[in-house]
């Protein structure tokens, strides 16, 4: 059962000591969505940090606002622990230590896929919010906090990269009224903010790009997309794992395309990010190799295998998947 956004509101306006945990491999609506809710309770005398492990990506460096910290021990009576766009403990590895120091354990989120291994004292899952921006913006309102210039950006980044810019179909009316809001506050710039997270990639990064487009394999008579982002493409081109963000669009932007599939060979494992454009089912089929995330947006790790042998085990699921109309 959801807490309302008022009991939840009360809730933290009563406690001091606040950490909130964003999804590993960070994005503008974790990211954004902390820091808002940090700045926020700041301005409300409260002390509270963002709790990260990894580095800030590169276009997202606007967002930090002097709220993350990678010190399990910065505060010394933790009374909250709030994971943020994520709902399991797998999507905040590195950091449990940090996290189970809080007393009370709260989620706001809004992904449909919820792990089962947490009892939260407070959560609010809203699989129909564009962004868990949205639903910070409103917990940010219903505490008191005023909007001020910074929240207003960390929201409007959260809301434009969760919903492509507005054009992925989890936009709603909500989407645009909540950024409608942030246009009347003083100060406030759509484009500087757009131009922040979108304009700033790497020659590297567009080389990168469209080498993984060359490669691009096709299925299902064009209707599945798969690329593949290799450690030798990575080292080959200079770039980082986090400079690849953005190609999933990319090949969703073909036409024909009902599903696309981007895999990402790192270190450690292999990552597939899965992207629907009208009744592909993402997560689901993400869901058969313990992954999960929204039914057009939705991705998958394997811990266990190599590229070749991941791509022999998805693509078939990826193909049935793109296949099926009723597959929604
Ligand atoms: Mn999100």
């Amino acid at each position: 059962m959801n807490d309302t956004i008022r009991s939840i509101a009360t809730i933290m306006k009563d406690l001091d000591n606040i950490l909130l945990f964003p999804h590993i491999n960070m994005d503008g609506d974790a990211l954004g969505s902390c820091t808002a809710l940090c700045l926020a309770l700041r301005q409300l005398g409260k002390h509270a940090y963002v709790m990260i492990n990894e580095p800030v990506p590169k276009n997202l460096d606007f967002l930090e606002c002097g709220c993350t910290t990678d010190d399990d021990s910065v505060l010394s009576d933790v009374q909250l622990s709030l994971m943020v766009d994520c709902n399991g403990m797998n999507r905040i590895a590195g950091r449990e230590n940090a996290w189970n120091r809080g007393r009370l354990k709260g989620c706001i989120d809004h992904h449909a896929t919820k792990a089962k291994e947490i009892r939260y004292d407070f959560s609010r899952i809203e699989p129909k919010s564009a962004a868990a921006g949205e639903i910070a913006y409103n917990i940010i309102r219903a505490m008191g906090a005023e909007i001020t210039l910074d929240i207003a950006n960390c929201i409007f980044a959260a809301i434009t990269t969760d919903t492509g810019n507005f054009q992925h179909s989890n936009t709603t009316s909500r989407s645009h009224e909540i950024a409608g809001h942030l246009y009347k506050i003083e100060g406030f710039n759509s484009k500087v903010i757009s131009a922040l997270i979108y304009d700033r990639r790497s020659k590297e990064a567009i080389k990168l790009e469209s080498e993984v487009i060359a490669g691009l394999d096709f299925y299902a008579g064009g209707k599945l997309a798969v690329g593949k982002v290799t450690q030798k493409l990575l080292k080959e081109n200079g770039c980082t794992m986090d400079e690849a963000d953005g190609i999933i669009q990319k090949i969703m932007s073909i036409e024909g395309v009902e599903g696309g599939c981007l895999f990402k060979e790192t270190e450690q494992n292999v990552r597939a990010s899965l992207r629907g454009r009208t009744y592909a089912n993402m997560a689901k089929a993400a869901s058969v190799f313990g992954g999960g995330g929204h039914v057009l947006a939705a991705g998958c790790t394997f811990t266990d295998m190599d590229l070749e042998q991941a791509e022999k085990a998805l693509i078939p699921v990826l193909i049935e998947t793109v296949s099926s109309p009723e597959n929604k």
